[in-house]
């Protein structure tokens, strides 16, 4: 049983962790803390929290007797390109002051998402393995390896206990995204719930590492609980599920609603998503804490399929 903070708690993973965290540690055990409550509020205490004020999350940390810190607060890669200085100085310094609290020994560990969108053009975009060449393209991509170079750094000067995954595209029903490369599949889904034909702004063939909400709460509770011993990488663990394209998608919605229609009219995130892994390599998260997905991309379909509401507003439609 921990005391558990999760910053960025109104986002897409961090409104569907703090319920996974209630469930793990008890309602009376999680914070929620974040700049604004969630649109659909859980059972705990929430907290207004801007992470780039240490002072006050200083204050949250003492208040609430909290050991274990969620980060999730980022600016996203398609939305981080319109706003660079703002992506690194959210993202990293985010990541700065919780990590600076864990040295000073008022936390005990750290959970942050690093991203595949760590890799770049050089690495290797086939079962991309846990070391290879990063060279992002994206400044929120930069962040990451950025975080990911602190997390070792705090890790190996001071001791700090911080874990890290690399999220493929993750896909969730509770909260949409807010600005990635991989929302595709999530705005696939939101239209052709509501019988709508979907414009996909990625071509048909792109192959992009994608994940399911369940999976990855259970990979990010599994490795805060994973002993510490068995932890071999410091910086972040890669982490995969499923692999699929816009067209593969496509035909696998059709199965629930046939009469589903997609264009494609690639843009600028078609280069970001050129630059990413097309299938990662997860043998170290496996062997070292024993990840294991639960669900195969058919699983991950029907699952959307049933999870995701009707009325869920499609981007841009301002509702
Ligand atoms: C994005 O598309 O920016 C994110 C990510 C892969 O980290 N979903």
């Amino acid at each position: 049983m921990h005391r558990v903070l999760v910053i960025g708690a109104s986002g897409q993973i961090g409104s569907e962790l703090v319920d996974a965290l209630v469930d793990a540690h008890g309602a009376a055990n999680v914070v929620a803390g974040d700049l604004r409550a969630a649109a659909t509020p859980s059972a705990v205490q929430f907290v207004t929290l801007d992470t780039l004020d240490a002072a006050r999350l200083r204050e949250v940390v003492a208040q609430h007797r909290i050991d274990h810190v969620y980060q999730l607060a980022a600016l996203l890669s398609a939305v981080g390109e319109a706003a660079p200085l703002q992506t690194w100085t959210l993202n990293v310094n985010a990541l700065l002051n919780v990590l600076e609290l864990a040295r000073e020994g008022r936390v005990a560990r750290v959970f942050w998402p690093s991203s595949i969108a760590a890799f770049g053009p050089r690495s290797q975009r086939d079962d991309t393995p846990q070391a290879t060449v990063m060279d992002p393209g994206t400044m929120y991509g930069v962040t990451k390896v950025a975080g990911e170079r602190l997390c070792e750094y705090y890790f190996r000067r001071f001791g700090v206990d911080v874990r890290s995954v690399r999220y493929p595209g993750v896909l969730g029903s509770r909260t949409p995204p807010g600005g990635g490369t991989t929302d595709y599949a999530i705005e696939m889904f939101q239209a052709a719930k509501r019988g709508e034909p979907y414009r996909c702004f990625l071509g048909p063939d792109t192959r992009l590492p994608m994940i399911g909400m369940p999976d990855v709460l259970r990979a990010t509770l599994e490795l805060m609980e994973a002993d510490a011993a068995q932890l071999g990488v410091h910086a972040s663990y890669n982490l995969a599920a499923s692999s699929f394209t816009p067209a593969e998608l496509h035909a696998a919605i059709r199965r629930f609603a046939p009469g589903f229609e997609v264009t494609y009219a690639p843009d600028f995130r078609q280069a970001i998503a050129d630059s990413w892994p097309r299938t990662i390599d997860d043998g170290e998260a496996r062997s070292d804490w024993g990840w294991r997905p639960q669900f195969d991309f058919e699983g991950l379909v029907a699952h959307m399929w049933e999870a995701i509401p009707r009325d869920w507003p499609l981007p841009g439609s301002g509702s």
